[in-house]
């Protein structure tokens, strides 16, 4: 056990967490004395002192290392316990009776969109008669959606008016402005996409196609293959090979693997960015992609960005419609394509290319 003890010391780094793990301990216990869980959160994990502890009052000492607003939630057995939102760098505490059984410790935030992302782990409470075990408890990851879920996975085939999105102004400002503060480096260029940007009412009807299958297989490995043939409002035509999935996070923009089935995200969740409403997504996806105009190679490096969302435009104008769009149809298919890392920009209006198909349907393939 004291070999134990000093392992458990040196994985939680540092003597205050030692000191607490030490004071935890089951023997120490009595039933007036809530015991202390230190819960770390940050995107995109929660992480415990302890994986294990002894029934009755726990404390939840919670701090948010993020940077974003997190919260969290104690579900199991009957108890389902929530502290508000805590800003980044601020702390909570949160004190929960628990009987023995497994609990869940989540971040509620977003629909549970943090939840997917990972900010999600367990608890075990044991009767106070079985030794519990120190230790700091691992997130989510390796323990539960990377390694043991199935491959998930969906065909989407575009249809409905086409309309080819030209740079404008994003016309929820107001909303988005709190969201981009927390943006820190990216908020600049973001802020610029406010005025002039891809998210705006300045839209051509067009025509073309786009069908495509993703496979979602945990935090590797998945992939995606699909074809898209349009036609811009300039006359040019456009055909993208999606070739392999982009799975590399960058702060704000989990990639979640290449491929993401059902998520919660854009707007005020503080996922991504907020010049896209508030949405449910039934996939979304970042990947590379061959692009030729008018029969010729673009480049074999484009980025594209795929979604199958929530309807974020009206019938008619397409303009955008709503900043909270979360409760409508999934059926507006996005296609984005811009350059490769340090290429040119494309030979259309604002150098990207940005395609809905605005009825689009979407089914499991046969495997
Ligand atoms: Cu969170």
């Amino acid at each position: 056990m004291t070999g134990r003890y000093h392992v458990a010391m040196r994985n939680v780094a540092g003597l205050l967490l030692a000191a607490l793990v030490v004071g935890a301990a089951p023997m120490r216990r009595s039933t007036t004395d809530p015991i202390q869980v230190n819960v770390k959160l940050s995107e995109w994990k929660v992480e415990l002192s302890q994986a294990t502890v002894t029934a009755g009052a726990v404390t939840f000492a919670i701090t948010n290392a993020g940077s974003i607003p997190h919260a969290v939630e104690v579900e199991g057995n009957g108890i389902e316990q929530e502290a508000a939102v805590i800003q980044p760098g601020a702390t909570a505490a949160l004190t929960v009776t628990l009987k023995p059984g497994t609990y869940d410790v989540y971040c509620p935030v977003g629909q549970d969109s943090h939840k997917k992302l990972g900010m999600d782990t367990r608890l075990k409470v044991v009767s106070a008669t079985s030794p519990a075990r120190p230790g700091y408890g691992a997130s989510a990851p390796e323990a539960g959606r990377a390694s043991a879920e199935p491959v998930r996975a969906i065909r989407v085939t575009g249809g409905g008016p086409v309309i080819q999105i030209l740079p404008g102004a994003f016309p929820f400002p107001d909303s988005a402005a709190p969201i981009l503060e927390q943006f820190g480096d990216e908020r600049e260029g973001l802020e610029s996409q406010v005025k002039n940007g891809p998210y705006s009412n300045n839209v051509a009807p067009i025509s073309g196609s786009f069908t495509f299958t993703a496979r979602d297989k945990g935090a590797v490995r998945d992939s995606v293959e699909g074809v898209a043939d349009f036609t811009t409002q300039d006359g040019a035509r456009w055909n993208l090979v999606l070739d392999r999935v982009q799975t590399k996070d960058v702060p704000h923009h989990p990639r979640f693997g290449g491929v993401i089935l059902g998520l919660y995200y854009h707007g005020n969740t503080g996922v991504h960015t907020p010049l896209v409403p508030t949405i449910n997504s039934a996939v979304a996806l970042w990947a590379f992609g061959h692009l030729s105009r008018n029969g010729t190679r673009v480049t074999d490096d484009a980025m594209v960005r795929v979604m199958l969302l929530s309807r974020t435009r009206r019938a008619g104008d397409f303009a955008l419609a709503c900043w909270d769009c979360a409760k409508n149809k999934l059926d507006e298919l996005q296609l984005q394509i811009l350059p490769g890392p340090g290429e040119p920009k494309f030979d259309a209006p604002g150098g990207f290319l940005f395609v809905n198909w605005e009825q689009s349907s979407s089914r499991k393939p046969a495997s």
